[in-house]
């Protein structure tokens, strides 16, 4: 309820302002927004962030964008001459101007971006805005995917047919044990760092794998200083240790993985039937049956081995000669070639390359095993690497061995009210699927998904290939500011026939659009979220978030944005005719749940679901549900990656721009250049609100007393940052958590904060602090594309 005293109101709701979604209470008084407080009863309010608290100084910032603008002057001219334009007239030449690109470029020229729900707002309009793309006819969304979702959700699964650990979250309530792999709850995700130390509370024990000393690392029993981006051999080498050891699900393996299929030693393939018979399938694979001494056909349709009613209990070690119809071919089970995999990153081997001593490889494997059930969770430390596939799938290979996915306490998909699915997947014709940027040279990357790199789109831009790239739709982000290569970027966006993009702030990028329109901040806009997804309990609320305040100025939500849009490109037939409404009364019928019901509860409503655990093995029809793969099982070995080309085994890629890989690199760079987010600020955001800027008034880079002393460096010096790349500038942060030849920066500074006198940061300049400026899109992950942000080589100097 609201409730009111006088002209106090406190508003229930949530902070949609990072992916925690912190259950929220707005404090308005005399209609003004001026506090954001924890609501303890909401099932992700048990705290909130600095970021959260200073809510009403982003509200009232007066740098919001106000008014729909249009550019009036060239761009590339220091002034763009923006002038104020109405709604109407704004809708309407965008509609124009869309449609006559899509006519005559076809309306894969049209590319859409978000800024990404983790950081901002967009979790309340993503679905209406990859619906409008779909119905408009483009495949193409660049939403930092490759380097911010592609391991959590898209990745993994590879190997389990589901986003592992994106959507089958670590069940921290009941974990024995807890593994952070370049995750930092503490400074990303609130909600999970309070469940943390409740966890630690009752006893769970806690592995954190990442190079510096922070956040949850400090509370940690182990913590492993990984070199960074060589997480795969520490994955691969942890996993050694507990085969040697037999520290390991041997049943799961045997029952819920390909481990037992035959692979051939000679070509690296599955054996299928039809290697051993011309006329079986080429969809069934082979198995060695110990019980019978004998192969077994294995059938993916049935997820059976041998024929009904026979125990043929697969081997998952071994070597068998089969007679095939080319001969005989000597085979062993894949769990036995991942055994053998894993040997070649020995306790010594993985020390040379990652920099963790052999005891705590030994601590880590008995720690995941004696302490199960383990829930982990891997996030930016391993996806912004060029090597971030294998490592997703290498960590994914070592937590199949713990057995504990979908079992309680370990990584879980908790039940949501249901749902209807409104993305519009049926809108986007295969064929338009695949004219996805990206699909001919990465075709299992997240272009598969309809997921766009920056690079992609720069590259159709400026040498219109594999076509041309002519307009831009823009909800938020920061494309030059948060991705590599600003400069190309800048010079892209240039030459783009129209841009339109929606913010709170004119941004570097925001910049070079002919069209800006003000978006609302999530305090004065409805939205509807289903599901809070940490637990059980926070992923069975759905909750109607109320409008705090009114919108300032003519700012409209971006989901208003979207239903207008779509109606103005005729498109309203696919969008309740503009009925915002109607669209979430049809997305929440199969819940049970009325809109009015929420209405009535601004707290939230907590649907009847239940969460179900181990749902692999639930029978349909006598047959296991078993897993979304080709092969039903969990794939250690991934048919689908071989047929691309790619190790089907997990494989340790050392980093592209490393100290071992570019030793030519290395002379001029030789520190290995990490980063990470900002406790106060997301990404490019923030720097503008002044409460949070006066705790951090500038740019950090971390490095250890010992690299700062060799270089004359004292801490809080200014230093330039340099690469191949080019060079930016910040402060020198001692941290003797580090390896001496790891440094740790920040990216997203630009914006001042004029109120306390902050300066702003011009993002091309090498004396500005625009980290993503010297970092190159030249070397990248071949599965993804991903930007090796946090494993790229630097010099540190003094700036004066
Ligand atoms: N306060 C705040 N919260 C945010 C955001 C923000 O900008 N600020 N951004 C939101 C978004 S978009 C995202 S994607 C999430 C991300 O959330 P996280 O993934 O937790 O983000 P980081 O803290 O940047 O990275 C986690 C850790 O990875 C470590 N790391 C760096 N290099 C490596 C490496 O090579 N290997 C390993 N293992 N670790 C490495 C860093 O030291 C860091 O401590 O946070 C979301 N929440
Ligand atoms: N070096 C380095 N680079 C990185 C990262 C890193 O850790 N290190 N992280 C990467 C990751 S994980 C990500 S997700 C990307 C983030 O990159 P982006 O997704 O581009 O996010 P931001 O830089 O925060 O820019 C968000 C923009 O959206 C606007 N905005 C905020 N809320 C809303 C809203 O509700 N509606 C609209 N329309 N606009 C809004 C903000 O004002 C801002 O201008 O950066 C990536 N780049
Ligand atoms: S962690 Fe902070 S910014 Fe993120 S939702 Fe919670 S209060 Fe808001
Ligand atoms: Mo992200």
């Amino acid at each position: 309820m609201v409730a009111r005293t006088d002209s106090v109101q406190r508003i229930p709701g949530y902070c949609a302002m990072c992916v925690s979604r912190c259950g929220s209470i707005a404090v308005v008084e005399d209609g003004r927004f001026v506090a954001l407080e924890p609501d303890p009863s909401h099932p992700t309010g048990k705290a909130l962030c600095a970021k959260g608290r200073a809510a009403p100084e982003l509200v009232y910032h007066p740098d919001r964008l106000l008014y729909p603008l249009k550019r009036t002057r060239p761009k590339g001219d220091p002034n763009p001459g923006w002038e104020r334009i109405s709604w109407d007239e704004a809708l309407d030449l965008i509609a124009e101007r869309l449609r006559a690109i899509a006519q005559e470029y076809g309306p894969e020229s049209v590319v859409f971006s978000a800024a990404s729900p983790s950081t901002s707002a967009l979790d309340d309009s993503l679905v209406w805005i990859q619906r409008l793309m779909r119905a408009f006819g483009s495949p193409n969304l660049c939403m930092a995917m490759e380097l911010c979702g592609w391991g959590r959700f898209l990745a993994t699964q590879y190997t389990f047919g589901a986003p592992v650990p994106g959507a089958y979250l670590p069940d921290l309530e009941h974990a024995g044990c807890i593994l952070f792999w370049g995750y930092n709850p503490n400074v990303a995700r609130l909600t999970h760092a309070v469940a943390t130390t409740a966890a630690l509370k009752r006893g769970a024990r806690l592995i954190v794998v990442d190079p510096r000393r922070a956040g949850p690392a400090n509370k940690a029993d182990i913590w492993l200083r990984v070199r960074p981006g060589t997480d795969a051999a520490l994955a691969l080498g942890i996993a050694h240790v507990m085969i040697e050891r037999g520290w390991y699900d041997r049943d799961f393996i045997r029952d819920w993985t390909n481990g037992p299929l035959l692979a051939r030693t000679d070509n690296g393939r599955l054996l299928t039937q039809r290697d051993l018979d011309a006329q079986g399938s080429a969809d069934r694979y082979v198995a060695w049956s110990e019980a019978m001494g004998r192969p077994v056909i294995y059938d993916p349709a049935t997820g059976a081995y041998g024929a009904d009613g026979e125990q043929p209990e697969p081997a998952l070690t071994g070597a068998f000669t089969l007679e095939t119809v080319q001969g005989g071919v000597e085979c062993r089970p894949v769990f036995d070639l991942m055994a053998g995999h894993c040997r070649r990153y020995p306790p010594e081997r993985v020390e040379e390359i990652c920099g963790v001593a052999p005891d705590q490889l030994e601590a880590t494997a008995r720690m995941l095993w004696e302490s199960r059930p383990v829930a982990y969770y891997a996030w930016s430390g391993v996806e912004m690497q060029t090597g971030s596939t294998q490592i997703a799938r290498a960590i994914a290979q070592l937590y199949t061995l713990t057995g504990s996915l979908d079992a309680p306490g370990g990584n879980v998909l908790f039940a949501a009210p249901p749902s209807a699915d409104v993305v519009g997947g049926a809108l986007l014709a295969p064929a338009q699927r695949a004219h996805a940027l990206g699909v001919a040279e990465r075709p299992l990357g997240p272009s598969r998904w309809q997921y766009v790199t920056t690079d992609e789109v720069y590259r159709a831009i400026l040498e219109r290939r594999p076509y041309p790239v002519r307009g831009l739709v823009g909800f938020g982000s920061n494309l030059l500011v948060a991705r590599a290569d600003g400069r190309r970027g800048r010079e892209a966006l240039s030459a783009l026939d129209f841009y339109v993009h929606a913010d709170l702030f004119m941004n570097p990028t925001a910049e070079l659009a002919d069209i800006v329109l003000p978006v609302t901040t999530a305090f004065e806009s409805e939205a509807l979220k289903i599901g809070f997804e940490v637990s059980a309990e926070a992923q069975s609320l759905a909750q109607l978030r109320s409008r705090v305040v009114e919108p300032r100025g003519e700012a409209h939500s971006d989901t208003e944005i979207v239903f207008d849009l779509a109606c103005r490109l005729g498109l309203g037939a696919h969008f309740w005719d503009g009925d915002i409404e109607a669209a979430y009364r049809y997305r929440l019928q199969p819940s049970g749940v009325s809109l009015e019901a929420l209405r009535e509860r601004p707290g939230g409503v907590r649907a009847t679901v239940q969460t179900r655990y181990r749902k692999f093995a639930e029978r349909q029809d006598g047959i296991p549900r078993g897993f979304s793969t080709p092969t039903r099982k969990i794939e250690l070995y991934s048919q689908t990656m071989a047929q691309h080309g790619y190790p089907p085994l997990p494989e340790y890629e050392e980093p592209l721009v490393s100290p071992a890989s570019r030793p030519d690199l290395a002379e001029r760079f030789p520190l290995i250049l990490t980063c990470a987010k900002h406790a106060l600020y997301c990404e490019s955001q923030h720097r503008g609100l002044p409460s949070l800027r006066r705790l951090a008034p500038d740019p950090e880079v971390e490095l250890h007393p010992s690299a700062a002393d060799a270089r004359g460096i004292g801490p809080g010096d200014w230093v330039y940052i340099e690469t191949p790349g080019g060079s930016v500038r910040a402060r020198a942060k001692l941290n003797d958590t580090l390896e001496p030849d790891v440094v740790c920066g920040q990216h997203g500074w630009w914006q001042a904060s004029t109120a306390i006198g902050a300066p702003g940061y011009d993002p091309f300049s090498p004396d500005g602090a625009n980290f993503n400026l010297i970092i190159g899109n030249e070397a990248i992950d071949p599965v993804s594309g991903s930007v090796p942000h946090r494993a790229y080589l630097c010099q540190i100097r003094r700036a004066d």
